[in-house]
This record gives C-alpha cells, sequence and structure tokens, in this order.
C-alpha cells in the first residue's frame, strides 16, 4: 500500500474558485483535490485530502494523521494567524509538515504575515497559487526519499 499524506485546508477554502478570484485563482478546492492527486499518483503516494470550517476538527485530523500518514501538507486559512492549538497538534506529528498558502500573504495586510504554523512547518510555500499544493506534494515525496 502507497504511503499517506494527509492534505488539510481551513475556513472558508471550500469556496475556493467561486469568491476573490484575483486573489485565489478560479480553480475549486475540487480541482485542487484533483491535481494534487495526479501528482500524488505519479510519485507512488496517496492523499487524504480535506476541509472543515471549524479549528477542532482540524486538530482531530492532524491527531488521525498521527498513526496513518507519513506527512502533512495544510493550508490553515484564516487559523494560520491565530491558533496554537493547529501549532501544538501538528507538533505532536513526527513527519514532514509543509504549510501552504495560495497567496503571498507577506504581499498583503500585515496581520497576515505572522504565522503560528510556520514555527513546526519544514517548508513554507506562498504566494505559487494552486500550483503550491503541487510542489508541496513533491517536497514531502522527495523528504520521505531521503528517510
Ligand atoms: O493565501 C492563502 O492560501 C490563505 O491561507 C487563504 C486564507 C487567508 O485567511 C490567509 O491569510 C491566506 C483565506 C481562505 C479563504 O478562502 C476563500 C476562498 C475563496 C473565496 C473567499 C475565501
Amino acid at each position: 500500500m502507497s504511503k499517506l499524506i494527509t492534505v488539510l485546508n481551513g475556513p472558508n477554502l471550500n469556496l475556493l474558485g467561486q469568491r476573490e478570484p484575483h486573489i485565489y485563482g478560479h480553480d475549486t478546492l475540487n480541482d485542487v483535490a484533483a491535481r494534487c492527486n495526479k501528482e500524488a499518483k505519479a510519485l507512488g503516494v496517496s492523499l487524504a485530502f480535506k476541509q472543515s470550517n471549524h479549528e477542532g476538527q482540524l486538530v482531530d485530523w492532524i491527531h488521525e494523521a498521527r498513526t496513518d500518514s507519513v506527512g502533512i501538507i495544510i493550508n490553515p486559512a484564516a487559523l494560520t494567524h491565530t491558533s496554537i492549538a493547529l501549532l501544538d497538534a501538528l507538533s505532536t506529528f513526527e513527519g514532514p509538515v509543509i504549510e501552504v498558502h495560495l497567496s503571498n500573504v507577506h504581499k498583503r495586510e500585515s496581520f497576515r504575515a505572522h504565522s503560528y504554523v510556520s514555527l513546526r512547518a519544514d517548508g513554507i510555500i506562498v504566494g505559487c497559487g494552486v500550483q503550491g499544493y503541487e510542489l508541496a506534494v513533491q517536497r514531502v515525496a522527495r523528504m520521505l526519499e531521503a528517510t
């Protein structure tokens, strides 16, 4: 069975492609999942691609990933800037963690420049749009090769 990578998406990302396309693009979250799955298949890994608007649900999924996944890719959305709970949960995970942001958070409001999750992330990809997720899958796969 191929190695499982959990891909987590935070609040409001279910609306991707439906609002603010000038910031987040036209692809929906299903499009993102399809592109990530294609990349994963080419690299011989599998993905559990999830989205929730609820911090506690995301924490629960990180706990599940502790036993069923070898890596985590996370776009925590607005929780990036507020959630010590996500940071603490991710800190209990032993494999690679890559943080992804569709937009360049450093080119936006100053509050978006700070990320609690970055204190745990092994890599951060910002401002690359949907491609950032594909790059994250590549990065986790490469990091796993090295272990
Ligand atoms: O750039 C990113 O990926 C963000 O994580 C997106 C978050 C934002 O709070 C972060 O600062 C940066 C917002 C996600 C909201 O997603 C929407 C998608 C479509 C329409 C409206 C919101």
